[in-house]
């Protein structure tokens, strides 16, 4: 059995791994740690992060290498070599526009540093946000025959796009206009279109991550 470790908030990081799985239907746990017992823990962890895996007593960490596990497991990844690197470039992608709001957070969240948060933020906003989505805009253009799934076969890079997606549309990033995808009109019928797909919005996950 796959058991899925992370903290107990909602993040694509997490979120990716566990809608993947359950899509297809393949049997997980999950445990979820409290951010205050953080501290005493991460050191029992591989690279002192979440999310991890834990399969057959053995841990498991880094987003993409656990996400690509889990899509293999739920034939949500690809045998083709060139369409599998496109999925490889969402999650990559996800892991660059992540590291690079990051800082905006961190300022807010542990520096409670609410200036040096707005600071950060505007800067992402002004030289990364949109330059960012326009990248990964360009890429479904590229790779997307049918414009609606990346690969054109549902994948796990459809599951990561529409999480990052719902992320920055949430409202929860102060200073993002959730109104920003109108700007990328690919992507928000993209996004749209997902948040039709009757498989994938009957998911106990995704109704948890969007309530
Ligand atoms: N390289 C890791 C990064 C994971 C990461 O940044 N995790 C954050 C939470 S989203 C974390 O564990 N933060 C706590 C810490 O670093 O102590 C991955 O790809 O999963």
């Amino acid at each position: 059995m796959i058991k899925l470790v992370y903290f107990d908030f909602n993040f694509w990081r997490f979120d990716i791994l566990r809608l993947c799985l359950s899509y297809s239907k393949v049997p997980y746990i999950s445990e979820r740690i409290k951010r205050q017992e953080w501290p005493k823990v991460k050191n029992n962890f591989p690279f002192g992060q979440l999310p991890i895996m834990i399969v057959e007593n053995k841990k498991y960490a880094h987003t993409h290498s656990l996400a690509k596990f889990c899509a293999l497991k739920a034939d949500l990844y690809e045998d083709n070599e060139l369409k599998a690197l496109i999925i490889d470039q969402v999650l990559d992608w996800s892991n660059e526009v992540t590291n690079k709001i990051a800082p905006s957070i961190r300022a807010a969240m542990r520096e409670k540093d609410l200036e040096k948060s707005k600071k950060l933020r505007k800067e992402f906003i002004d030289n990364d946000l949109y330059l960012w989505f326009s990248y990964l805009e360009k890429l479904f253009d590229e790779c997307s025959l049918k414009k609606v799934f990346f690969n054109d076969k549902f994948s796990i890079a459809d599951i990561t796009a529409w999480r990052m997606i719902q992320w920055f549309c949430s409202g929860k990033l102060e200073y993002i206009d959730q109104n920003f995808i109108k700007e990328f009109p690919l992507l928000e019928s993209f996004y749209n279109k997902m948040n039709k797909n009757e498989s994938f919005i009957n998911l106990n996950e995704y109704k948890e991550i969007i309530s």
